[in-house]
């Protein structure tokens, strides 16, 4: 976790920012609670060691999903959680704004019609 930051450009770099987000959506994957399809706290909370999170305590997950929690339903689904990776990245943020707008569009518009 601790590379997390340092290693998301050099991942852009490498896969494109559509393979980036593929790869971002694959962590959605491994934290989300398999049955409701959504990231909560709880979920977060059992899978985070996947990530190297398990030294984070509750009260931190518990604003990572508020922080990252755009239409206030208490989880956060895929795109929400795609969105959260990224500002955890200015640096990327900075270099790759015009493709992740795109992306993010396209993934808005696509909402209506379910997530996926
Ligand atoms: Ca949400």
């Amino acid at each position: 976790m601790v590379d997390f930051e340092d290693l998301l450009p050099v991942m852009a770099d490498k896969l494109g920012g559509e393979g980036l987000i593929n790869e971002l959506c694959n962590g959605f994957q491994l934290l989300m609670d398999k049955v409701k399809g959504v990231i909560t706290t709880e979920s977060l909370k059992l899978n985070a060691a996947v990530l190297g999170l398990q030294d984070l305590t509750d009260d931190k997950l518990a604003s990572m999903v508020k922080e990252g929690d755009l239409d206030g339903d208490g989880a956060l689904n895929q795109m929400e959680f795609c969105v959260l990776m990224f500002r955890l990245s200015p640096q990327l943020m900075e270099e790759s704004q015009l493709w992740l707008r795109e992306a993010l569009n396209e993934e808005l518009n696509n909402a209506g019609s379910g997530i996926y």
